[in-house]
């Protein structure tokens, strides 16, 4: 049996679409993307609360072989990386590969005919050579259960499920954490409520974003002179690589980022028991570091508070604290994160022999080799899998070098025979995530503090412990030795 399709991608997000404009260019027009919503986007799709944009700068975070030239600004807003998605996917003739509202909800490695078979919530099946899953890591919601929360007479979402009717004019709002959702959306809320309490469980370590707008002559220059943007890229690329040190074991350019945040810290916010409550206390980048030229100002303004006390628990007016202070509340705003580690795949993955991804990473923690295929589980490739996070440059850079490595195996698998199907040995599997995890030991992240880097045995599944340019690496060449082909048992006589 041929399969439908030689590639089948789950999720029409940027990883979805890095793959997409990948196959593309190496002319391979047999591929199918599965989109779950009833439009593409992925988190920029999702996420749409006040402020939402991107802490990279536009240059990195465009597609490396689709530039454009009309960013409105250094860093983008939601709306218009959205729409920079939508554009990229007709100009490119993405579309007509794209089923959306295919929610797929299980795949399974179909042995004897050596490919996939994908099943969405309708049941309907389809059946790929090669599947790639680009899911996402952040799509799962994370609201903590606190006490009393039904009581609540307010309203209340989180910062990735914005309520479109919300009208917050005027009305006394809570935000709960201060991740990168929270910095956002803070900045943007405070000027129309009445009163806007900040609820900080751990005050986080915030640099300069240094945002402006792009000039029309500058736009000009880079829709005639190409070469242009790509130097700008290449230009953040390598401060941000730079910086990446900091974040892998050079102590001295770690403090010098702490001293350089806490300088701004000073500069920007006014009150001294407030700037003391929004110190940080752990290592710089244990957590993600954030950027904004807007947050600390925010705690300037008469209508902000800070509350650091800690949540007790919700009334049906507000929110008690641990001092025994009832603020009292109109809405409240979790900006609290998402389910995110070991990548909590919500589709149900089933590899040789009926053996289950989600059941194994539970137990082992995500692994894979390269963060991107994993033994047991042929011709499956993970956009932005385990180890694969960054906390200092473009996303992007990562997937763009997890596709250029898929490219080849797909190759390699499409010189397979009919009933032959190429799996990772498990030694090699093995081997690199040892070599990663010993890694990470030197690492800022493993400096104690908590975060959704982590799961909850402690290891991190998240982050790539070196600079993008050695992902780049480690990924240009497919290396046939690592895999083995294997003929499919009833065949072998
Ligand atoms: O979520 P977070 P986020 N009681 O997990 C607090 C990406 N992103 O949505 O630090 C009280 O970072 C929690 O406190 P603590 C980016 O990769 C990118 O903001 O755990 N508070 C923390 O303050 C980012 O890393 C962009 O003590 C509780 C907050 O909630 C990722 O998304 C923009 C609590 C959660 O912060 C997630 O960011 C936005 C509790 N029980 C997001 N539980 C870009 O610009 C949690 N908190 C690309």
């Amino acid at each position: 049996m041929k399969p439908e399709y030689q590639v089948g991608i789950v999720g029409a997000g940027f990883a979805g679409l890095v793959a997409a404009l990948g196959l593309k260019k190496a002319g391979k027009e047999s591929f199918v993307i599965f989109e779950r919503a009833s439009e593409i986007g992925g988190t920029w799709r999702d996420n749409i609360y006040p402020g939402c944009a991107c802490d990279i700068a536009v240059h990195l975070y465009s597609f490396a072989k689709v530039p454009n030239a009309k960013w409105s600004n250094l860093y983008a807003g939601q709306p218009e990386i959205l729409d920079y998605l939508k554009n990229v996917s007709v100009s490119c003739e993405l579309q007509s590969h794209i089923r959306l509202n295919a929610d797929i909800v299980e795949a399974r490695f179909f042995e004897e005919e050596s490919c996939w078979v994908v099943v969405d919530r309708m049941g309907r099946e389809t059946t790929v050579s090669v599947l790639l899953l680009g899911l996402g890591p952040l799509n799962r919601p994370f609201i903590p259960t606190f006490k009393d929360l039904d009581k609540f007479k307010g309203a209340h979402f989180h910062t990735s499920q914005w309520d479109k009717n919300f009208a917050p004019t005027g009305k006394r709002v809570a935000v709960i954490g201060t991740g990168a959702s929270a910095i956002q959306v803070v900045p943007h809320l405070a000027p129309s409520v009445k009163q806007l309490t900040v609820m900080q469980r751990t005050p986080p370590w915030i640099m300069d974003r240094f945002d402006k707008k792009i000039s029309e002559t500058t736009k000009k220059v880079y829709q005639q002179f190409p070469a242009a943007q790509r130097f700008k890229r290449e230009f953040f690329y390598w401060i941000n690589e730079f910086f990446g040190l900091g974040f892998i074991g050079n102590k001295t350019l770690n403090r010098v980022m702490a001293w350089t945040a806490i300088r701004k810290l000073r500069k920007e916010v006014k009150d001294a028991a407030t700037r003391k409550k929004l110190t940080p206390r752990y290592t710089i980048g244990c957590k993600r570091i954030l950027k904004s030229d807007d947050y600390y100002p925010t705690f300037n303004r008469d209508n902000v508070s800070l509350v650091a006390e800690g949540i007790d628990r919700f009334t049906e007016r507000g929110i008690l604290t641990m001092d025994g202070t009832e603020h009292l509340l109109d809405a409240v705003i979790f900006a609290t994160g998402f389910v995110a580690a070991d990548l909590n795949l919500y589709i149900k993955v089933r590899g040789l022999q009926g053996r289950d991804l989600v059941s194994e990473w539970k137990m082992t923690g995500a692994q894979a080799y390269l963060g991107t295929t994993i033994s047991g589980y042929p011709h499956l490739g993970i956009l932005l899998g385990p180890n694969t996070g960054l906390g200092h440059n473009s996303i992007l850079h990562m997937i763009e070098s997890q596709v250029n490595y898929i490219l080849q195996y797909i190759d390699y698998i499409a010189k397979s025979g009919p009933h032959e199907y190429v799996d990772l040995k498990p030694s090699v599997q093995e081997a690199y995530n040892e070599r990663i995890q010993a890694q990470l030991k030197n690492t800022v992240w493993a400096s104690g503090c908590r975060s959704w880097y982590m799961n909850s045995n402690g290891k991190n599944t998240t982050l790539y412990p070196g600079l993008t340019v050695t992902f780049r690496k480690e990924t240009k060449k497919f290396d046939p030795l690592c895999y083995q082909k294997v003929r499919q048992p009833a065949l072998v006589s």
